[in-house]
């Protein structure tokens, strides 16, 4: 059979827009696909809804790929540990309660895990803003807007377009860039002590594990943080590279928000 290469655009072109078309109306926008927004993804689009990823980088898997220092091993403990037990990672154990599981095969299955099951992953798009509404008296947020991240890298003067999402799940990470252009650019407040980011904390492991999880939740209607951008919010510390947080908030972040869908 001979090939046509206008038969590979089109079927790219047409293909891609559908995929687009139908995360148009999300139930869940999650932004970040590092390990917590992974787990989201996948624990969410299991249980039917509409999720999709918009994640800046061309690569997904955010710091969990690279290990620590790029010694691409990545740690759990204990408690993580069922996350990767169900998505079929294998796990070595190091020392009573300490697991080791390959970075690359961590991050490739949850990644599996999340698009088999249903969740859209769009990489090269970054969130650049939200949509905010007065409901009922209450300001939400109601969607995201996105950008082609090489327009956002070049500095290109393009405007975005923007999608509706019923919540969205803020997982970048470090930076809490979501949450940020929230609080710069409109006179709100957090759900949080201050009203405010806290701001995140040196390196304590044993105390920013547990955090991560306990501060996976809802600090702005229609916004929830997980994973290392759970903890710059609230107020906690840094872990490093042990993983089992992470993996804990992503599910923790699926079932709160599963809870309020259903
Ligand atoms: O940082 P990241 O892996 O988030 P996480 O799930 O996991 C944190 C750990 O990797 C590690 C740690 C563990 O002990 O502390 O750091 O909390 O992934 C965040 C992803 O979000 C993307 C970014 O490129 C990365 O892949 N991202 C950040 N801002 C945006 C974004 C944005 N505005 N739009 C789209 N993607």
């Amino acid at each position: 059979m001979a090939l046509e290469e206008i038969v590979v655009t089109e079927a790219i072109a047409k293909t891609y827009f559908e995929k687009f078309q139908s995360a148009i109306n999300l139930d869940v926008a999650i932004v970040g696909a590092g390990p917590s927004g992974l787990t989201a993804a996948w624990k969410l689009a299991q249980k039917g809804f509409n999720v999709a990823i918009f994640e800046r980088k061309l690569s997904i898997g955010g710091g969990m790929w690279g290990g620590g220092v790029t010694w691409n091993i990545i740690v759990v403990q204990e408690e993580g540990k069922h996350v990767l037990d169900e998505a079929g990672v294998p796990l070595k154990e190091f020392k009573k309660g300490y697991y080791t599981a390959d970075a690359i095969c961590a991050t490739t299955t949850l990644a599996s895990k999340a698009t088999l099951s249903g969740a859209k992953i769009f990489n090269c798009m970054s969130v650049e803003d939200v949509v905010l509404r007065e409901i009922e008296g209450e300001k939400r947020v109601t969607g995201i807007v996105i950008n082609s991240s090489p327009v956002e890298i070049a500095g290109l003067h393009v405007d975005p377009v923007v999608l509706n999402c019923k919540y969205l799940v803020e997982a970048t990470g470090h930076d809490l860039e979501v949450v940020n252009t929230l609080i710069r650019k409109n006179d709100v407040r957090l759900n949080t002590p201050s009203g405010k980011i806290e701001g995140e904390m040196s390196m304590w492991a044993d105390i920013a594990e547990p955090h991560t999880v306990e501060n996976t939740k809802e600090v702005f209607p229609g916004v929830f943080v997980a994973g290392m951008a759970a903890n710059a919010c609230f107020g906690s510390y840094r872990m490093g590279p042990i993983f089992g947080g992470m993996l804990l908030s992503g599910e923790k972040v699926a079932e709160e928000i599963a809870d309020r869908l259903s």
